[in-house]
């Protein structure tokens, strides 16, 4: 058995768009930070069956999910010449109740537990570029701490992976503010391809990334959290107007996003270092300095429709255990 654990990342700079679907090339580049709380580890186990068998939580995953699953192992197997089926057990160290459930952190340990599992050898570059088979976002989550993903412009995607991010001054840790589990929202990959299809903004958003990841990094490099929070801010809302100018229109905000919005720059306006960035879903989370951490918590637990406030330092990359 072959056992990995990777933690989910979030974006500062967003990705949200595909320049080939197949392949799962982003369109732009974009820079995350990894998180050490949303930690997922990973068994694969090569076994004599007539198919894979995928465990989630501790609950036989059967369906789309599990194809997709076999699909990513199917690209080891033909690295190694190898048709075994395998079983893969996978559990996610934070409350999936909450909706947090993560293809960043499950595409990395999956990567890196499959690849050992077959006994095939990659420089982390290779595993970045492979992680992002099985989702954009896991390309990012096989380093720790900052990172950056590169779009690439190369048909067949050798360009298309991620790189640590050097020389920042900043030690940022994240307050996530878990909103109560609401009707399931549209999925990221679904509500990037309608965006891509249908959007009148998107063109003006791509631009915006690459204008958005210089200023960030810049920001990043000098220290400069006041900068970085207007770009981070700036570029989550861009992505979701984009998103919720797609027809029909993605809304991913619930009321107690709105309110944490409200808070984290209320905080700011206060003199506290804090910003805000936003995913496909509801949760807020809140990047701060360590010595902030705790009073940022206090403040964004207080909405009736939070569920909890989990707080985090940045991550390790993903790597084998045991
Ligand atoms: C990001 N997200 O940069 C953006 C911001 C969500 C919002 O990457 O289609 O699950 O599997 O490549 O990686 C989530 O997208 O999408 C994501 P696929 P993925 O973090």
């Amino acid at each position: 058995m072959s056992t990995a654990e990777a933690s989910a990342n979030i974006a500062l700079i967003k990705y949200w768009g595909k320049r080939d679907a197949r392949l799962n090339l982003p369109e732009t580049g974009s820079l995350s930070l990894t998180l050490a709380a949303l930690r997922t580890r990973t068994d694969v186990t090569r076994i004599d069956a007539p198919s894979d068998r995928f465990t989630l939580d501790g609950t036989c995953v059967e369906g789309r999910a599990l194809e997709r699953v076999g699909r990513f192992v199917d690209l080891v197997r033909d690295m190694a010449g190898r048709s075994d089926r395998v079983e893969v057990t996978s559990s996610n160290r934070f409350p999936t109740a909450a909706g947090l459930a993560s293809s960043a952190s499950a595409f990395a340990a999956l990567a890196v537990a499959s690849l050992d599992a077959f006994g095939v050898e990659m420089s982390p570059s290779e595993i970045s570029r492979l992680a992002r088979r099985g989702s954009g976002s896991a390309a990012r989550s096989v380093f720790g701490g900052f990172c950056r993903m590169h779009a690439g412009v190369e048909p067949d995607g050798r360009d298309a992976f991620a790189v640590p991010f050097e020389g920042a001054a900043l030690e940022l840790v994240a307050a996530v503010v878990v909103a109560k589990a609401s009707k399931k929202t549209t999925g990221s990959t679904d509500g990037m391809n309608l965006t891509q299809k249908t959007s009148p903004y998107h063109a003006a958003w791509v631009t915006a990334v690459s204008r958005d990841l210089l200023a960030a990094e810049d920001a990043l490099r000098a220290g400069d959290l006041m900068t970085l929070a207007d770009v981070v801010e700036g570029n989550c809302l861009a992505m979701h107007a984009d998103a919720m100018a797609a027809r029909p229109g993605i809304l991913y905000f619930k009321p107690s996003t709105l309110w944490a919005i409200e808070a984290v720059r209320g905080m700011r306006k206060e003199g506290t270092p804090v910003f805000f960035t936003i995913d496909a879903g509801p949760h807020v989370v809140a990047f701060t300095l360590p010595a902030y951490l705790d009073a940022v918590v206090e403040q964004l637990a207080g909405h009736p429709e939070v569920e909890c406030v989990l707080r985090s330092t940045s991550g390790e990359g993903a790597h084998l255990v045991g």
